[in-house]
């Protein structure tokens, strides 16, 4: 790893699920860097920052030990590497909005279910050995955790097990192996995380910088922009139904009198009903466009 103390690291996956939407992320937030696939390093051009290209399984070990001091991991691999530590050595900074799957319980479909109960004695298949001990702690059931790094869904009819416990997006991959999901054990999407480690002076302001671009571009993807006119009686109504908007900017309109420009950030989604609302509370020429950059 590189040594360099005015730069951050920053830990994203480098082939999977997660690499290209946080390689879109730290592009949306201004960073401009190499595309090169097969590099285990990228420099940024325009920020000191490096970007360190690695197994998503490593990201939560590297931010802890401060070798990188930001990381882009699913929650699933995050909290699988937190219950084997004593304390946290890292921190959650943003949930990204992607990623998003969630680890099941899942048996064959001729295997009868009636809740945790029935896991009591099984052999469970699973790649996330220590969140199904802690659900199955939670639920008082003991069972045996069978660990397997890879084709967990086979488990069943290779009578390793008779449960597995195993991500799920679709459900594509449980019904083509005749298995139906019976419980959620977590839910999980990418999250932004930095280490806990002391960061070097010079880094620390790099990194609250990258941080607030980084909000910045989560609260876009929401955030909307409303203009609309509307007589001063329907001011108070309207800027109430404004969704998550705070203090609009209110300009009296020219030629008039008595009626005014509302301008808003909406930090909420904006719906064809809030628009109707907003009209039928008197606004008019009511204008939404969406924001392309934003700096809290
Ligand atoms: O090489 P490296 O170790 O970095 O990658 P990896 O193979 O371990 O991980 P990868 O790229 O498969 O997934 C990275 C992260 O994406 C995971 O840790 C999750 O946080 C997230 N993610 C989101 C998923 C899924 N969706 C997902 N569907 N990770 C895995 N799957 C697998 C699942 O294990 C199962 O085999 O997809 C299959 C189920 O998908 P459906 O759509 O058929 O339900
Ligand atoms: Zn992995």
């Amino acid at each position: 790893m590189l040594v360099d103390n005015a730069r951050l690291h920053i830990a994203i996956q480098k082939s999977g699920r997660l690499s290209e939407y946080s390689r879109a992320l730290l592009k949306d937030a201004g960073l401009r860097m190499a595309n090169g696939k097969n590099e285990l390093t990228a420099r940024v051009e325009n920020f000191p920052a490096d970007l360190m290209f690695v197994r998503d399984d490593d990201i939560p070990t590297f931010v802890s030990d401060g070798v990188c001091e930001f990381g882009i991991v699913g929650e699933n691999v995050l909290q699988e590497f937190a219950l084997g530590e004593s304390e946290p050595r890292f921190e959650i900074l943003a949930q990204l909005g992607f990623g998003r799957c969630t680890l099941k319980l899942a048996a064959p479909e001729a295997t009868a279910y009636e809740g945790p109960a029935s896991l009591q004695g099984a052999r469970i298949a699973t790649s996330y050995p220590r969140i199904l001990q802690s659900f199955l702690q939670e639920n008082g059931v003991s069972a045996t955790v069978v660990k397997m790094t890879g084709a967990v869904e086979l488990a069943p009819r290779l009578q390793i097990a008779g449960f597995i416990c195993d991500l799920v997006s679709t459900g594509a991959t449980l019904e083509a192996n005749g298995l139906r999901a019976v419980e959620t054990v977590f839910e999980s999407e990418a999250v932004l995380i930095r280490t806990r480690k002391a960061v070097a002076e010079a880094k620390l302001e790099q990194g609250e910088r990258l941080l607030r671009r980084i909000e910045g571009v989560l609260a876009t993807k929401e955030s909307k922009y409303i203009m609309l006119n509307a007589s001063e009686e329907a001011l108070a109504q309207i800027t109430a139904i404004l969704p998550g908007a705070e203090a609009p900017t209110i300009l009296p309109l020219h030629g008039r009198p008595g009626h005014f420009a509302v301008h808003a950030v909406c930090q909420e989604s904006v719906f064809w009903e809030t628009l109707q609302k907003l009209k039928a509370a008197g606004a008019s020429a009511i204008l939404v466009v969406p924001i392309e950059k934003m700096l809290m």
